[in-house]
């Protein structure tokens, strides 16, 4: 810029300064989450101007230099000259620190996440950032480098007068990311969440880069779309999606709800668009409303007789998919991540809506109405059956004083950080992996054959599994509100399966079974699937072994394809000698790991994973494990 620097200008420079010093303060991290929040940051202004009701489509592109735009058609960011600031507004939402929102409030602008900083923190992090606003008939364009305005807010051309609406473009700075390549997927799923919260608001998002993508979100039905979406590949117990929605005391409620025969509860809660994992005000009025009309429902019908316990809000969440979604004014958020809603009028307006239309609901539903009673009062059987049965295994542990499983091959080294424990498909493959291990820090555990699907079962039963049983006291932390990651003997557990659909689909339903009753240990990192060769190739007594078809064909380049080759395709592990499975698998210093992790930036996401695996249709499973198969992630070797 060539004009000299004001006293304004220059408090804008140390402003959007501190954040290239400390980004994290402001997006959370610089990795490839805080990457991907600029997108998110630029795409919320765009979504409250949707949900002030000026804007229906939001176009989102992947350039080919990884830069990004995002266009919106609403009204465009006001370009008039901002009185307190002296300059035109849309320059203050680019160059001034915390002035993302509106002025003055008013509205639903309420960024509800911890990092909820908008457009300056967004162009102080990128190398450069143009933005264009489309409105009366002109185009109007400023440009910044590294959050320094390079000219005036100028015309640049003109357009339709009846054309109006904001674009961004910005390229990330590699001085501050570490990563600044971005990953379509991770996009796609927390924009498709975007739009399905967003009733009939369309986002599509496209990547220019080589390979070309192009996705459009659009739900006219919202969240009930949603509730669905999550749902596919379950049976749901009725057909329609429960839908309760109204305002009370300026607060917009939304809910949508379907049960579906698995076991599982899935609830997700967002405020203003922003998602709420650890629930809060409005996920308790929600949860109140409904164990209080069923069971008022249950009574009333002769369902529950007088004599019967209440049926607990479990019983009734079992197999219960839930989004909850508000809209409220000044969202106050508690607890140490302050994700959690903290506004006591959220949980009396989801309340009273809830209760009014569910309860109208079961009345003109009497068929599934009934389903949910029914289903609800043999949880309640099956959860007091369950407890009986922990009660037994606790109390055993504490005579027998936490007897460890017999299969058990456990390593020497007491220390857990050095510890790891492969989780073995088959005693034959087992046997080799005993064989192979290295005793101080390697521990063993056999299972037999496919463990139990705790997606179609029951609590009792899956107590009851020995398999599960080893599981549990082999790791050590307990399971449950028993749970103490502290206690975590291996910090590496390693799921080994052969390489096949049968040794994927089992590493799956040991997946499910962490990711259902331990979470925690998928979060902090701790769980691995190997990754066994799928060929040996062997030349003049020389040997390689390829991961994969592509490894195999650049191996065979290498060395020349020619009849002394000879090529050995592993059907599982208990083809390779415990020599070889040492040497391929099990080495720390050769074998491939990859560590299974969640994405957080989406609720649904990883839930989605499993049980599209999990479910009763085979199909979406099949289809899952095709797209699957060909994406590893996460090489730790
Ligand atoms: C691609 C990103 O930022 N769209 C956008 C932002 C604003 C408006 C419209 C807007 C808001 C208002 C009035 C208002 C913003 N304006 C401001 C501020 N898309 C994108 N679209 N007119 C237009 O809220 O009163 C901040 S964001 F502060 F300048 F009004």
């Amino acid at each position: 810029m060539s004009a000299e620097y004001g006293a304004d200008q220059i408090q804008i420079l140390e402003g959007l300064e501190a954040v290239r010093k400390r980004p994290g303060m402001y997006i959370g991290s610089t990795s490839s989450k805080g990457l991907h929040h600029l997108v998110y940051e630029i795409v919320d202004n765009a979504v409250d101007e949707a949900l002030a009701g000026y804007c229906d489509k939001i176009d989102v592109t992947i350039n080919a230099d990884n830069s990004i735009t995002v266009i919106d058609d609403g009204r465009g960011i006001p370009v008039g000259i901002q009185k307190k600031a002296g300059i035109p507004a849309v320059e203050v939402v680019f160059t001034i620190l915390h002035a993302g929102g509106k002025f003055g409030g008013g509205g639903y602008k309420v960024s509800g996440g911890l990092h909820g900083v908008g457009a300056s923190v967004v162009n102080a992090l990128s190398v450069w950032l143009e933005v264009r606003v489309y409105q009366d008939g002109k185009i109007y364009q400023q440009r910044y480098e590294r959050g320094k305005v390079m000219y005036p807010l100028k015309v640049v051309g003109t357009c339709d007068s009846r054309l109006h609406g904001t674009e961004v473009q910005f390229l990330p700075d590699p001085e501050i990311f570490e990563e600044t390549v971005y990953d379509f997927d991770i996009l796609r799923v927390r924009l498709q969440e975007t739009a399905f919260l967003t009733k009939a608001l369309k986002i599509t998002l496209k990547d220019d880069r080589e390979e070309k993508k192009e996705e459009t979100f659009h739900y006219e039905g919202g969240i009930r779309e949603f509730v669905t979406y999550l749902n596919k590949g379950k049976a749901s117990v009725y057909d329609s999606v429960i839908y309760c929605e109204g305002s009370r005391d300026r607060i917009y409620v939304e809910v949508a709800m379907q049960h579906n025969d698995s076991y599982t509860e899935n609830i997700y809660s967002f405020v203003n668009n922003v998602n709420t994992p650890e629930g809060g005000t409005h996920l308790s009025g929600f949860k109140n409303a409904l164990t209080n009309t069923v069971n008022d429902y249950a009574r009333k019908n002769k369902i529950l007789k007088d004599s019967e316990e209440n049926l607990s809000g479990e019983d009734i969440r079992e197999g219960l998919t839930a989004i909850i979604s508000i809209k409220i004014e000044e969202p106050q958020f508690e607890g140490q991540t302050k994700q959690k809603l903290g506004n006591s009028e959220a949980r009396t307006a989801v309340n009273s809506v809830v209760s009014e239309q569910l309860t109208y609901f079961l009345e003109q539903n009497p068929v599934a109405a009934k389903t949910i009673c029914e289903k609800s009062v043999l949880a309640q059987r099956a959860r007091a059956a369950a407890r009986k049965a922990r009660d037994l295994t606790r109390r055993k542990t504490a005579l027998e004083g936490m007897a460890l499983p017999g299969k058990l091959a456990d390593c020497s080294n007491k220390d857990p950080e050095k510890c790891e424990i492969f989780i073995v498909e088959g005693d034959s493959a087992g046997g080799s992996a005993k064989t192979a291990r290295s005793r101080d820090t390697q521990a063993i555990l056999p299972l037999r054959g496919k463990i139990l699907n705790v997606e179609k079962a029951r609590l009792d039963k899956v107590y009851a599994n020995a398999e599960i049983k080893a599981m549990i006291t082999a790791f050590g932390t307990g399971i449950h509100d028993d749970f103490d990651i502290s206690k975590l003997r291996y910090h590496k557990i390693i799921i080994m399966t052969d390489a096949d659909v049968d040794g994927a689909h089992i590493s799956t339903l040991m997946l499910t079974f962490l990711y259902r009753f331990m979470p925690e240990l998928i979060k902090q990192g701790h769980v691995y699937l190997a990754q066994p060769p799928l060929y040996k190739l062997e030349k003049n007594r020389k040997i390689w072994y390829a991961y994969s078809d592509e490894e195999l064909n650049s191996i065979l380049k290498e060395v020349g394809r020619d009849t002394n080759n000879k090529i050995q395709r592993y059907k599982g592990l208990g083809e390779m000698d415990a020599d070889q499975l040492w040497e391929t698998t099990m080495d720390p210093e050769r074998r491939i790991l990859l560590r299974v992790n969640m994405n957080e930036d989406s609720v649904s996401e990883l839930d989605l994973t499993f049980t599209t695996l999990m479910g009763d249709q085979v199909e979406p499973r099949r289809e899952f494990i095709e797209a699957n198969a060909k994406r590893v992630q996460n090489l730790d070797i």
